[in-house]
């Protein structure tokens, strides 16, 4: 039975989001109480989805690449990470990454997720190079790359200004920023998971100087592990802040912790329930940011298809080597065909649309695949297999 009480207090809610108001801390934490029941709340969490995206369910044809997991920093939530000794340590070289770029190609991808540990004797040149050797190579392929944990290491090596940082990696072929290295901002989590990294002001104002030089981003939220609910809104709320001041964020991304071979290995992973109510909450608290993302990889496909109607209307891509969460245990697939991607899409009733990072749709050639061009008349390019 729910209590009258709850009844009351979630019609409050569901008539600020109904009429475009904007829910705060204490909304947050009421829709993570377990006595609110998850249907609600994502009955409600699907209507703002769909008052913004229609029955649209986003994808893109990507992949990853991590070209080192050489790190010196040891977030106690990370399976990827190597020490600088530990035989598990590799440093890819050009000829590596450049394959990496041949073999997306050639598979039709549009984007490059580049993401890696910061590597003890590697200098600035090494990381800003694989920018400019896979640009070079392969520009029609948007490198998406490095997040304020990897910005804030290269400002400390480099001296110069994050501005600076920024301008310079955007001439080498950086196209925008993923949304990693987010965690929970809070410091009473962050300084138990990951207190030597950049800090929640230092993410923030690395993302918030690459939307003022007109570089977009992605921003993510680690959820399940030590944080409470209040720590989860309050990091939300701390992304909607500097959404409303820049407007630079695309889209946000909830991200489940997987547990196998981290230092937090005890914790239980959270539920699929637990995982529909945080993209739900998501959707609702973050109003001013245009999309969510169910990444598959990470919630499994079945989770990922029920959230395109829980808050969220991307599924992230097809992706071929993805390593942080299959280190960390996850059990899906390594890669989805293009096919696959659409028919769970589908599955899940949403008509699939394939778009590019920035979230223009992309046109595919009827006779070859790998051609595409994207729908925005300013920026009509095709690109073919080199
Ligand atoms: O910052 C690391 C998380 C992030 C674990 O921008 C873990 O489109 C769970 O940011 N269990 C990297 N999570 C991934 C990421 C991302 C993923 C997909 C799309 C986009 C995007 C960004 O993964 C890290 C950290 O928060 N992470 N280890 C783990 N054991």
């Amino acid at each position: 039975m729910i209590s009258p009480n709850v009844k009351d207090r979630f019609r409050v809610i569901r008539n600020k989001v109904e009429q475009g108001g904007r829910l705060d801390l204490e909304d947050g934490i009421f829709l993570y109480s377990p006595e609110v029941p998850l249907h609600d709340i994502g009955q409600l969490a699907n209507m703002a989805r769909e008052r913004m995206h229609g029955n649209v369910g986003y994808y893109n044809i990507n992949t990853h690449l991590n070209p080192t997991n050489v790190c010196v920093y040891r977030c106690r939530f990370c399976a990827f990470r190597s020490d600088l000794r530990d035989p598990k340590g590799y440093v890819m070289n050009e000829e590596q990454v450049l394959g990496r770029g041949r073999e997306a190609v050639e598979n039709g991808c549009t984007e490059m997720h580049i993401v890696g540990g910061l590597h003890h004797k590697l200098g600035y040149d090494w990381y800003r190079g694989i920018l400019s050797q896979l640009n070079e190579a392969y520009p029609q392929i948007h490198l998406k790359a490095w997040t304020p944990v990897e910005i804030d290491w290269f400002v400390f090596l480099t001296k110069w200004t994050t501005e600076k940082v920024l301008a310079d990696l955007r001439d080498a072929g950086l196209g925008s920023l993923p949304g990693g290295g987010a965690e929970i901002f809070h410091p009473e989590v962050r300084n138990q998971i990951c207190e030597h990294k950049a800090n929640a002001h230092r993410w923030i104002e690395i993302h918030q100087t690459a939307h003022e030089i007109g570089l977009k981003s992605n921003c993510t939220m680690l959820y399940g592990h030590i944080e409470e609910p209040y720590h989860r809104i309050d990091h939300l709320l701390r992304l909607r802040d500097l959404q409303d001041r820049t407007g630079g964020f695309q889209t946000f991304i909830p991200l489940a912790f997987h547990p196998d071979n981290t230092k937090l290995s005890h914790i239980k992973k959270a539920s699929a329930l637990m995982d529909l109510r945080t993209i739900a909450i998501s959707r609702l608290i973050l109003d001013n940011v245009p999309h969510v993302k169910a990444y598959w990889i990470m919630l499994g496909i079945g989770t990922a298809q029920s959230a395109l109607s829980y808050g969220a209307d991307d599924i992230d891509g097809t992706v071929r080597h993805e390593l942080i969460y299959h280190d960390a245990g996850a059990t899906t697939p390594e890669i989805l065909s293009v096919e696959q991607i659409r028919q769970l899409i589908t599955e899940a009733g949403r008509t699939p649309v394939e778009r590019d990072t920035l979230y223009r749709n992309i046109h595919r050639d009827e006779h070859d695949f790998k051609t595409w061009y994207t729908g925005d008349p300013t920026e009509v390019k095709v690109c073919t297999t080199p």
